[in-house]
């Protein structure tokens, strides 16, 4: 056991200490949700959905003191951290509905029929990272459950705060013990437990492309299920026919979101070169206007850095030299700081053009025609999201197919939709979450044919 303390990113100051587990009290823990599984999933579709609703009530409740949480230990604007627990309210209710929806086949063969059923595939390990700890937390844990699964989570080490809580608002909901437990820790002892522990049949991971990869080893050892949510490095295409105004207004809120600390953040804008005097013209004032600062002011767009390590780690892509465009504002003072950056014109072997920096800082580069612009935004081992601009349909389909993303939007820079498929092509991960099949991720079709033949 071991105490962690949380800072307050925006003062650096304590907010509270944490308790941390050892492998051995993870390895209780995941007995305990072992102990829980067969209980929870012999629970009635109609009950177990009734608990998820009542469990997405409690988090409703509980809105505000989930987001005051995740303002002090994460240092995530006050608008933005009301709108990530109302998610995770949002996720509970849309997978409620799964439990009586999780219906099987029915096929047709001589001498009698088959007939499939989706068993949940048990113990499921949920590993989640800083950046959105509510509603990262809820992809995974909501599907799980509302499939009949049981869930051991263990939020990063540096934001807990909300994952705790919200464990304690299941119970207070109704979950039976051990059906969602909630471990702080970290990564290299509970994370690993969960990986390592046989016990533990699906591995949900959402993280770096450099731990993701270590764990699909790990996983594939037991040949353990698995699903990696991982880095990107995203294109946002402005093509001369879009409405440049609202390319340019919107391109900082594509990319400077949690402060660009957003695995979809649009880290790479490619411009047309015709265009790119004009975008580059209407991009400063909005890149100067988004509002950084106290997190728990209203008006605040942007708050800070997670870490003092991690600033330092940002501030490595912009060293003495680097072709600053222009730049916003950050406070001074205390908390861990960085204001929005703009490169240009950058070099293609630039860290900052070809690696994720998980920070608000992004490259303009121009491109000369369609084919450039498909071909720059997948020259990447990353393909998680996208946007692309243009007033051609015809192209936008064109493009959106070409470019290698699990996640594009055309004129628009959202990003995760729950009610839709989330994640990512090559290095940015493995498999879906979220959408209408995500429960059946987390069960095994079990084939039974039955005869039909008299004896
Ligand atoms: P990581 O360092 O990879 O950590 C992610 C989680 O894994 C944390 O809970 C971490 O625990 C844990 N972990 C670390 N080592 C582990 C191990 N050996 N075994 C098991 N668990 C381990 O990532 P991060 O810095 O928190 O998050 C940033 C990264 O996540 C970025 O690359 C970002 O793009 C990606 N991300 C992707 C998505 C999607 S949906 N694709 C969404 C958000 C973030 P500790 O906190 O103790 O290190």
């Amino acid at each position: 056991m071991s105490v962690f303390t949380v800072l307050n990113p925006a003062t650096e100051e304590p907010v509270t200490t944490v308790t941390q587990p050892c492998a051995e009290e993870t390895d209780s823990a995941i007995a305990g949700a072992a102990a829980a599984l067969p209980g929870w999933r012999a629970v009635a579709p109609g009950d177990r959905a009734r608990m998820l609703r009542a469990f997405a009530a409690a988090v409703d409740s509980a809105q505000e003191e989930l987001a005051g949480l995740e303002v002090a230990g994460s240092g995530h604007p006050v608008g933005a951290a009301r709108w990530e627990a109302g998610q995770v309210r949002d996720v509970l209710l849309y997978y409620s509905a799964a439990p009586e929806r999780l219906s099987g086949r029915q096929i047709p063969v001589a001498g009698g029929l088959n007939v499939t059923f989706h068993e949940p595939v048990g113990v499921v390990g949920l590993i989640v990272p800083w950046n959105f700890p509510m509603p990262i937390l809820s992809w995974g844990m909501a599907p799980a459950l509302a499939a009949g699964c049981t869930v051991v989570a263990k939020p990063a080490e540096a934001t807990p705060l909300t994952a705790m809580r919200i464990a304690a608002l299941a119970r207070e909901a109704g979950l039976p013990p051990g059906v969602f437990t909630v471990l702080p820790g970290k990564g290299s002892v509970v994370g690993q437990r969960l990986v390592d522990h046989p016990a533990v049949r699906k591995i949900v991971f959402t993280g770096s492309t450099e731990v993701g990869r270590s764990i699909m080893a790990d996983c594939a050892r037991q040949v353990k299920r698995l699903t990696l949510e991982l880095g990107g490095k995203s294109a946002n295409i402005v093509f001369a026919d879009c409405d440049l105004e609202r390319a340019a207004a919107t391109a900082p809120y594509a990319v400077f979101d949690n402060a660009g600390q957003d695995c979809c953040a649009r880290s790479r804008i490619l411009v047309q070169r015709s265009v790119l005097e004009a975008f580059m013209a209407l991009l400063e004032p909005a890149v100067r206007s988004v509002v950084v600062g106290d997190p728990a002011s209203a008006a605040t767009e942007m708050g800070p850095l997670i870490s003092a390590a991690h600033r330092s780690h940002v501030a490595s892509f912009v060293p003495e030299g680097a072709p600053v465009a222009f730049r916003g504002h950050a406070p001074s003072g205390p908390g861990f700081w960085y204001p929005p950056t703009v490169l240009a014109p950058v070099r293609p072997d630039d860290p900052a053009y070809t690696e994720e920096v998980f920070g608000p800082v992004v490259t303009v580069t121009p491109f000369s025609d369609e084919a450039e612009a498909i071909s720059l935004a997948n020259d990447t081992p990353y393909g998680l999201s996208g946007s692309i601009w243009t007033s051609d349909v015809g192209r936008a389909i064109r493009v959106a197919r070409a470019v290698e993303t699990g996640n594009l939007s055309v004129n628009s820079h959202s990003s995760v939709r729950y009610w839709t498929p989330f994640g990512g092509f090559k290095q940015s991960g493995l498999g879906r979450e979220l959408g209408p099949d995500a429960p059946d991720a987390f069960t095994e079709a079990k084939n039974v044919f039955i005869s039909t033949e008299g004896s």
